[in-house]
C-alpha cells in the first residue's frame, strides 16, 4: 500500500513536469487525506528528494536523488517494449545471471535487470567489471529478435550507438566507439557492452545485452589498476548525471535502433556506428583466442565483424578480440 502511494505520488509530480500541484489536487488525485500526503511528502524528503512547498500553490520537486528504482526508471520512460518489465535489485552477483534466469522463464522481450551494485559483475572471457554501488549503471536488457545467430554481434554494435546517442542528449560529452563493445572518452574506457545469447541451433531465443557505465564515480572511487584506463562520465563533464534519466535515454535510443534494424537490416545502424567509430583506418593490433593480428582496420562488414588489412595484405574478419589502437 505505502509503496503504491509514492507510486501514485512520484506519478502525479511527474506529470506535472516541475509545475506546482496543490496539497487538495495531490489527496484527490491519490485518495488519501491532506494529513498523508504531507508525511509522504516527508518521507520523499528524507529520501532525498528536494521539494519546494509554496502556500496556496502546493508542491513541486526541485531535485531528484541519484537513486535508482524500478520507480524512477519507470516514470517518465517513453518506449513501448524496451524497459517496461523492470527488475531492479540493490545488490546482485551479476544482473546477467539474473536476466539469463528471468529469460528462461519466459519474461517479456524489453525486460530490464538494473542493479545499483554487482559483487560478481563480468566481462568478456570471465574478467571481472568493478560495479560498486551508489555511482554507475550496471544493466541486462532481454530481447528476442528473429535473426540468425550469426547476426548478433550486431546487436553489441547497436548498443553502442544507443548509449552514445543518449550520452550525447543528457550530457555535453562525445564518446567514440572503440570495436566491438567499448565506449571511451579522451581514450579512457567510460561503458561496456557484454553480449550473450541463449540459442539452440540456428535459432536464437534471447539475446542479453549487459551493460556497464561509470556514471558519477571520481578518480579516487577506482582501484589503482583501473585508474589509468577508466573514467566516467562524472570525470569527464564535471557534472553529476541521474542515472535513472540517462537509462531512461538508452531505453528509448534502443528501441528506435532496434526497430530501424529489424524493419531495415543492419546497414543504417552500420553507418551510424562507422560515424562513433575511433578504430577505423588505423594501426591496429587484435588479439583473439587464435593468436594475434597486426594490420590496418578498415571497417565493419554486413555481419559486424571487424575487417582488418594485415600487414601481410590479408584481409582479415575478427568477430572477437581485444584491440589496441597504435599511437
Ligand atoms: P571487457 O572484457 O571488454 O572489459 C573488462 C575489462 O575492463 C577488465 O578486465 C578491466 O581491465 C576493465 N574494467 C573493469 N571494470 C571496469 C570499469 N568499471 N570501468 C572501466 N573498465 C573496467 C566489458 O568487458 C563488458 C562489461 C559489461 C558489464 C555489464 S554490467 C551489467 C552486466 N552484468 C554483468 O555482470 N556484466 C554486464
Amino acid at each position: 500500500m505505502q509503496s503504491e502511494i509514492r507510486t501514485k505520488l512520484l506519478e502525479a509530480f511527474s506529470n506535472a513536469n516541475g509545475e506546482f500541484i496543490s496539497g487538495q489536487k495531490i489527496s484527490e488525485t491519490i485518495g488519501v487525506s491532506r494529513t498523508a500526503v504531507w508525511k509522504h511528502m516527508e518521507e520523499l524528503r528524507k529520501e532525498g528528494y528536494e521539494l519546494e512547498a509554496v502556500r496556496r500553490l502546493g508542491y513541486r520537486i526541485t531535485k531528484k536523488p541519484d537513486k535508482i528504482s524500478a520507480n524512477e526508471i519507470r516514470l517518465g520512460l517513453q518506449t513501448k517494449v524496451i524497459g517496461r518489465t523492470i527488475h531492479f535489485e540493490d545488490q546482485v552477483t551479476s544482473t546477467q545471471k539474473i536476466a539469463q534466469g528471468l529469460a528462461s522463464e519466459g519474461t517479456p522481450e524489453g525486460t530490464i535487470v538494473v542493479a545499483d551494485q554487482q559483487t560478481s559483475g563480468r566481462g568478456r572471457m570471465a574478467r571481472a567489471w568493478y560495479s560498486p554501488s551508489g555511482t554507475g549503471i550496471w544493466m541486462s536488457l532481454i530481447i528476442r529478435p528473429n535473426i540468425p545467430v550469426s547476426s548478433t554481434p550486431q546487436l553489441t554494435l547497436l548498443t553502442a550507438v544507443a548509449i552514445v546517442q543518449a550520452i550525447e542528449e543528457v550530457t555535453p560529452l562525445k564518446p567514440d566507439i572503440k570495436w566491438p563493445n567499448d565506449l571511451l572518452i579522451n581514450g579512457k574506457k567510460v561503458v561496456g557492452i557484454l553480449t550473450e545469447l541463449q540459442a539452440e541451433a540456428d535459432q536464437v531465443h534471447s539475446v542479453i545485452i549487459g551493460t556497464g557505465i561509470n556514471v558519477n564515480q571520481q578518480e579516487s572511487d577506482f582501484p589503482d589498476e583501473l585508474k589509468p584506463i577508466a573514467t566516467s562520465l562524472f570525470q569527464e563533464s564535471n557534472k553529476k548525471v541521474e542515472r535513472s534519466q540517462l537509462i531512461q535515454s538508452i531505453l528509448l535510443k534502443f528501441e528506435n535502433l532496434y526497430h530501424l534494424y529489424l524493419e531495415n537490416g543492419f546497414r543504417p545502424i552500420k553507418l551510424l556506428w562507422e560515424s562513433y567509430a575511433i578504430s577505423l583506418n588505423r594501426e591496429i593490433t587484435a588479439r583473439t583466442l587464435n593468436g594475434t593480428v597486426k594490420g590496418k582496420a578498415l571497417g565493419i562488414n554486413d555481419k559486424g565483424a571487424l575487417l582488418i588489412e594485415s600487414e601481410e595484405g590479408d584481409m582479415i574478419e575478427i568477430y572477437s578480440a581485444d584491440i589496441n589502437l597504435s599511437e
